[in-house]
């Protein structure tokens, strides 16, 4: 089904509305402006619902939307009011929103599984590309190029009620044909700050995380002052620490409400972890240099089916480590949340870019991403997108 990259809300044959195609008279739109985070100027819009009384393949009347705003139109979302491009309803659309903390690892992330989804589309045929100009020009400017040419960190994501707030626009990829439907992935970013603050739970411009198809919750171990104690040799300190994990995962489950999506909880910055194997003696580095576990490989790459019994053995490591890095209350609040209906839910673990940043700069080494797709590859085949029967 097709939703909106705006708001997440599937597009349903029951509700429709247009905008005028062109025109200069625009005015203040309460609706995309609430959805947005921040003011939206639009032309005029006409809204249509199917009548009760309609029979079963009822569609709006040919013409109808051009006889009431005198003129072409383009379709927009019925809740948000976001420009839908022609035949966007035919696409199947799966939604991912990011989660956590500040400075977790999401925006650095995003930059790296584009490129990942890239090389995995390859081994298949699919083009993996930017699916709008607006995506073209954000993903350039704001994760590719800051990450692989200036070969510097990201900035921090600008909070929305910021100046340049580039998170607020959707992230939308074409991942190709599948099935003979063209298939779209859409991924919203989020500025941690505005997570961080429980007050925002129910800000409209959040209330996408409740229509997600995948939320990608990010932990960053180097929070965990257990972590970051024997590390501090091995590691190069961070110096952007974000807020408390749980007050982030506590407002994202109370924006989720009743919402369904499936939810992957990110150990992210895994190389972090992966280099307490040095330190002599102490039960992390037994924990770490295991061979046999599943956290030890790689399969994101494969060009096979997500391999769900990696993913099964993986998610059990992953809890395991979880509470040894004493997220117990975390794993507590994903198995039991207040809503008494626990999310679909699995747990990974990445690195992004393989190793530690030094100060500001990557690590020499360049980039080495660590199961960078695996959250975005268990998303997909829940919906049955890039993945074989
Ligand atoms: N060691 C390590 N550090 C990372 C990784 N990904 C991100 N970081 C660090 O975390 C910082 C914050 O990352 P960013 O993606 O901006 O976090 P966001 O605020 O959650 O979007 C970056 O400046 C990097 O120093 C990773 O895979 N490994
Ligand atoms: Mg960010
Ligand atoms: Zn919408």
């Amino acid at each position: 089904m097709s939703k909106c990259p705006r708001c997440f809300v599937s597009l349903t044959s029951d509700h429709f509305a247009w905008t005028q195609a062109s025109g200069t008279t625009t005015e203040a739109d309460p609706v995309a402006s609430a959805y947005h985070g921040g003011q939206v100027l639009s032309r005029k819009i006409v809204e249509l619902r199917r009548p009760v009384d309609a029979h079963a393949g009822w569609a709006p009347p040919p013409q109808h939307a051009e006889l009431e705003l005198g003129g072409p139109v383009r379709e927009v979302c019925p809740t948000c009011h976001y420009v839908l491009v022609d035949g966007w309803r035919n696409a199947q659309v799966t939604c991912i929103a990011m989660a956590g903390a500040r400075a977790t690892g999401k925006t650095v992330y995003i930059a790296v599984l584009i490129k990942q989804l890239q090389l995995l589309g390859e081994s298949w045929g699919a083009v993996v590309e930017p699916f709008d100009s607006t995506t073209e020009a954000t993903y350039r400017d704001h994760y590719e190029t800051p990450l692989y040419e200036a070969r510097g960190i990201l900035e921090a994501t600008p909070a929305a009620h910021t100046g340049n707030p580039y998170q607020r626009e959707p992230l939308i990829f074409s991942l190709g044909h599948w099935n003979n439907v063209s298939q779209i992935l859409v991924i919203r970013d989020v500025a941690g700050e505005d997570l961080e603050n429980p007050e925002n739970a129910r800000a409209p411009w959040l209330q996408f995380f409740a229509h997600a198809d995948g939320v990608l919750f990010m932990f960053d171990p180097l929070k965990v002052e257990s972590v970051t104690n024997q590390l501090h040799d091995l590691v190069p300190t961070q110096e952007r620490v974000g807020g408390d994990p749980r007050t982030v995962l506590r407002t994202v489950l109370g924006i989720i409400g009743l919402g369904t999506p499936n939810l992957a909880i990110i150990l992210s910055k895994f190389d972090a972890l992966q280099s307490l194997q040095s330190v002599e003696g102490s039960d992390w580095s037994r924990i770490m240099s295991n061979p046999g576990a599943a956290f030890s490989r790689d399969f994101s790459l494969r060009s096979a089916p997500y391999h769900d019994g990696d993913g099964q053995l993986l998610n059990q490591e992953v809890r395991s480590l979880l509470k040894k890095l004493d997220a117990t209350p975390m794993v507590m609040s994903v198995d039991q949340p207040h809503t008494g209906r626990p999310l679909p839910n699995r747990y990974f673990a990445v690195s992004a870019l393989g190793e530690s940043p030094v100060g500001d700069r990557l690590h020499a080494s360049g980039i080495t991403p660590f199961r960078c797709l695996d959250p975005v590859r268990w998303v997909l085949a829940t919906r049955s997108v890039w993945h074989w029967q």
